[in-house]
């Protein structure tokens, strides 16, 4: 059955892999799945054809038959649940992946949504000197705790997992204000997952669309 997802016609960040159709396209490559992409211009996400595909008008969407599929925790776990090779075999190991995805995406990703915002949508606001540090802290307490449980270890939990794929995907968004780096044993977790052949052809092939040549 063909897999469709849905991508920005022109991304933001130009190429570098933020936007979150990167990681549904990380998923696909790892579990070997060809999949098609509609590009969809920002005008169009707000547009009745769209919304009724994804509801908060966004992307990235997917497509498999009659499923129609938005939110990337739910595009993944379905990816890994219909496909082998994002979940162990072994039924309490799969669940404790699933909780990381969760915590990818309910406790470390709010927290960098956060700082993003004070910064970009309120950066011209007379508190946003005050808040931005503050902000920055309680990513900064998200980051220190995953960063101990982590440790020393490769994955979060024995081999790559679909939490990892979440985790590290997550992760990239702390690079760019300089957070990622304050936490080595986090940075080498994210190069590790950057460096997975399957990561780097999702990211080649969102960066044809958003950086060519
Ligand atoms: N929680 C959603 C977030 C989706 C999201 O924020 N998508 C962004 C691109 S990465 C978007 O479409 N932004 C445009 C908008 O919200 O108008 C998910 O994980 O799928």
């Amino acid at each position: 059955m063909t897999i469709t997802i849905t991508a920005f016609e022109k991304s933001p960040d130009g190429g570098k892999g933020l936007a979150r159709d990167t990681r549904v396209r990380w998923a696909l490559e790892e579990v070997g799945q060809p999949y098609d992409v509609r590009l969809v211009s920002f005008a169009a996400l707000k547009q009745p054809a769209h919304l009724a595909l994804h509801p908060f008008g966004q992307i990235p969407t997917y497509e498999e038959g009659d499923l129609v599929l938005f939110e990337t925790g739910a595009i993944i776990l379905h990816i890994a649940e219909r496909y082998p090779g994002l979940f162990p075999t072994d039924a309490d190991a799969r669940s404790r992946a699933i909780g990381w995805m969760f915590a990818s995406v309910n406790t470390i990703e709010p927290s960098i949504l956060e700082f993003g915002n004070a910064r970009l949508l309120e950066g011209d606001k007379p508190w946003t000197a005050e808040r931005l540090p503050i902000v920055k802290d309680r990513a900064r307490v998200r980051l220190g705790q995953l960063s101990a449980r982590l440790g020393d270890a490769e994955w979060l939990d024995g081999d790559f997992t679909a939490g990892d794929l979440m985790m590290a995907s997550v992760l990239l968004r702390f690079r760019m204000p300089g957070l990622l780096d304050e936490y080595p044993n986090l940075a080498a977790y994210v190069a590790r997952g950057e460096a997975r052949p399957a990561y780097k052809r999702a990211f080649a092939a969102q960066r044809a669309i958003n950086a060519p040549g």
